[in-house]
């Protein structure tokens, strides 16, 4: 039997509806991020940053999307051993159909966990983007003899009802907890990120799976009946750049910190290395020609072949970008192709989508634009405004 200090479980299966169109055909931990990289990959190169050796990912939504990203974990270094590595964790593995929610989802691997004989489990989010030592959290953890600790930090108090609520005394020890309040107490946030010592863990899940009224949820079910026991459960206050990408416009917020330079966040750090699979992207045989790049401001791939203009945008490995085209406040994914005389602003365009000579495709100052992956926009009609179905059915017709 192993005998590990901690293990890590990477709950990847919810399916991203905030993110539609983005999340039509892969799962929201596997939408591209900041040039050549997957969300999940942020979690997963922070595990292994942190020294933690032994991650399962739990799939549900789209899995293999995440299966073929991951697949041995080669790119992580941390490639699956008899005793280490990233497991791949689909709920149809499990013998059930079905995680019905994040809790589900780690009772129905109690027996992957035991196996691992871990002191204590890290419970992550695949839609996170952030750089965190995960060790850090566990000092503290270990330090203040906690059954439970949960990561937070402040978010701006509009957003704070997408989020658990939370309150500690002078100790850090928990003393409210509010999942998705509507009217918030306080901007105090929980990340979403959970350091259990395990045997506290399992006795907790094993009496939520019995619950019948429960949605076996961390934040709706787990974490309150914690606290209603009275067990000792910690914050852990975070302080660096963390950002949830479940929503388009925070999809699109988080793109544009990474040219603004936001506290410091950077993807470039040389002791936080980032590792991915890479995209298969063709070699591009016209890089950016007569382009006009205001490289201080936007964020190019090396890959990418631009002819046209790019500003506050940020455009992925094997994207192209034709002659006499403007791609302004934008995100444009890999090996997307943009014609010529196209105008992009606010908008997201996906991965391989096809946006023909002449196009238009904007968002307004509420809301960001999206072309889902490998969707088509023609000229016609001149301004795209209507959602996405609708366009298709009328672009098919004309
Ligand atoms: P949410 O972000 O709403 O709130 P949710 O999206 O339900 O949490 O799930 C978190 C992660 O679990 C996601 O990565 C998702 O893909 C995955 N997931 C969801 N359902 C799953 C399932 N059935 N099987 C496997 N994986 C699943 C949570 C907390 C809040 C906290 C925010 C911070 O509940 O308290 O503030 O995270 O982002
Ligand atoms: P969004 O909120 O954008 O739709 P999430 O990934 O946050 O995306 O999922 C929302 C909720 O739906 C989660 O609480 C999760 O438990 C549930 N969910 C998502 N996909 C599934 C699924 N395939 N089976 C069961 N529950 C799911």
């Amino acid at each position: 039997m192993f005998n590990k200090d901690c293990i890590a479980m990477l709950l990847a299966g919810g399916e991203g509806k905030r993110l539609a169109p983005l999340t039509s055909s892969i799962a929201k931990p596997a939408v591209p991020f900041g040039g050549h990289y997957r969300i999940i990959d942020f979690p997963l190169s922070n595990c292994v940053n942190s020294g933690i050796d032994t991650v399962g990912v739990l799939t549900q939504y789209q899995a293999d999307s995440l299966h073929d990203h991951i697949g041995e974990g080669e790119p992580w270094g941390i490639g699956n051993t008899v005793d280490a590595g990233i497991s791949l964790l689909p709920s149809y593995h499990t013998g059930n159909d079905e995680y019905l929610g994040t809790a589900d989802a780690i009772y129905k691997n109690i027996d992957y966990i035991d196996k691992q004989n871990p002191e204590n489990v890290l419970i992550l989010s695949g839609d996170h983007i952030y750089h965190m030592n995960y060790r850090e959290m566990l000092d503290a953890h270990i330090a203040n003899g906690a059954a439970a600790t949960i990561s937070v930090m402040e978010v701006p108090w509009e957003e704070a009802h997408r989020f658990g609520i939370m309150a500690a005394d002078e100790n850090l020890r928990v003393t409210e907890f509010a999942e998705k309040p509507a009217e918030p107490k306080s901007n105090l946030a929980s990340m979403g990120i959970y350091m259990f010592k395990w045997d506290y863990l399992k006795h907790h899940l094993l009496i939520d799976a019995a619950n019948e009224e429960s949605s076996h949820d961390f934040g709706k079910d787990v974490i309150p009946q914690m606290l209603n026991e009275n067990n000792p459960l910690y914050v852990y206050n975070f302080d660096g750049y963390w950002k949830d990408v479940g929503t388009v416009k925070s999809l699109w917020d988080a793109h544009m910190d990474l040219l603004h330079n936001e506290e410091n966040w950077s993807l470039q750090k040389d002791h936080w290395p980032m590792f991915t699979r890479e995209w298969r992207t063709k070699p591009s045989v016209y890089k950016a020609r007569n382009s006009r790049i205001e490289h201080l401001s936007s964020l190019i791939h090396d890959s990418c072949a631009i002819e046209g203009h790019a500003d506050r945008s940020v455009i992925f490995c094997g994207a192209e970008v034709g002659k006499g085209s403007e791609v302004l406040d934008s995100v444009v994914m890999p090996n997307a192709r943009i014609g010529r005389g196209v105008h992009i602003e606010r908008a997201i365009i996906g991965e391989g989508a096809i946006i023909k000579d002449g196009a238009i495709v904007k968002g307004t100052a509420d809301e960001i634009m999206v072309v889902g992956p490998q969707e088509v926009v023609a000229a016609k009609p001149a301004v795209r405004t209507q959602p996405t179905r609708i366009f298709k059915e009328v672009y098919e017709k004309t």
